[in-house]
């Protein structure tokens, strides 16, 4: 056994990623949890705002009845993600890209954070709270580049470029995903309490097609049981010591 960050690794896990040549990093929330933003449901409660549960506000339904107070929920998040920057565990999961033969990051999160700390492949299974997309159209906008909330080219309303409860993934996303996870020699679960599918599905494809499964996480998950290894911990702090 190796100490890693507290956390002591095994001989297995060691010997895997000495010979892995393509690795999958599924995150979710919390990785991101030690650059400032706020996980979902940490501690048991779910994000609530103006009294909703971010399962309602963030849902197909909600952006049927009230498309404003929708923008309103991503308008205030992407205002909590002005000046947030990647943590380490973002940092060393980019720096993996010179040491494995592939790398592939699937993220549940919509703040962009893994390109920003300059991970390459990056499948955004949620979307994106820096993108907007016409309701008709779909045509895509950078938010940045153009705040305005109709469409240039139809003139219908936009709406966040994000998936919401009861919303279809963006097309291809998930399949591209499982191939990536069929592919995997090492899967990591990183920060994700794995309850939301298809994303929490992945994990399930990588293992049954030979990866070695490993959750970092400091709390266990319905997933932890099915793991290989689980790593009880930061992400921040376990992932950069890991290599
Ligand atoms: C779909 C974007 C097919 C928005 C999100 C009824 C009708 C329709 C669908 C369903 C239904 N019932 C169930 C479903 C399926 C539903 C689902 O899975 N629901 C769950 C809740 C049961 N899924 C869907 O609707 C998906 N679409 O199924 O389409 C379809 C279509 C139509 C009709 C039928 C079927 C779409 C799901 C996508 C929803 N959008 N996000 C937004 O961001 O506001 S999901 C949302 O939850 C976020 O993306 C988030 O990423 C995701 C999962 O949460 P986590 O990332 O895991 O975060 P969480 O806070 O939960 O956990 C954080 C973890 O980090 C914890 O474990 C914590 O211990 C750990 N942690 C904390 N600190 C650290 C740490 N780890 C490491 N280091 C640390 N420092």
């Amino acid at each position: 056994m190796d100490i890693v960050a507290g956390v002591s690794i095994s001989r297995d896990l060691r010997q895997r990623l000495a010979e892995a040549r393509n690795v999958f990093v599924l995150t979710g929330a919390g990785i991101s949890a030690e650059s400032g933003v706020p996980t979902f449901r940490g501690g048991g409660s779910s994000l609530v705002w103006k009294g909703m549960p971010f399962e309602i506000i963030s849902s197909a339904g909600m952006l049927e009845r009230n498309l404003p107070e929708v923008w309103e929920w991503f308008d205030y998040r992407r205002n909590l993600l002005q000046s947030v920057e990647p943590n380490a565990g973002h940092l060393a999961i980019a720096s993996w890209q010179d040491r494995f033969q592939t790398v592939s990051v699937v993220t549940q999160n919509i703040d962009g954070l893994h390109q920003k700390a300059g991970s390459r492949e990056v499948i955004e299974l949620h979307g994106s709270i820096w993108r907007a997309r016409c309701t008709t159209c779909r045509a895509r906008y950078q938010i940045w580049q153009y705040e305005g909330r109709e469409c240039v080219s139809c003139g219908d309303p936009l709406r966040p470029d994000v998936v919401l409860f009861g919303e279809m993934l963006p097309a291809g996303a998930f399949e591209m995903a499982s191939e990536k996870a069929v592919a995997a020699d090492v899967c990591f679960v990183v920060g994700t309490s794995a309850i939301v599918y298809p994303a929490a599905g992945l994990p399930e494809i990588a293992r049954s097609s030979g990866a070695f499964l490993v959750e970092i996480n400091p709390e266990r998950t319905p997933l932890s049981d099915y793991c290989d290894e689980v790593l009880t911990g930061k992400a921040g702090e376990l992932i950069p010591a890991l290599l």
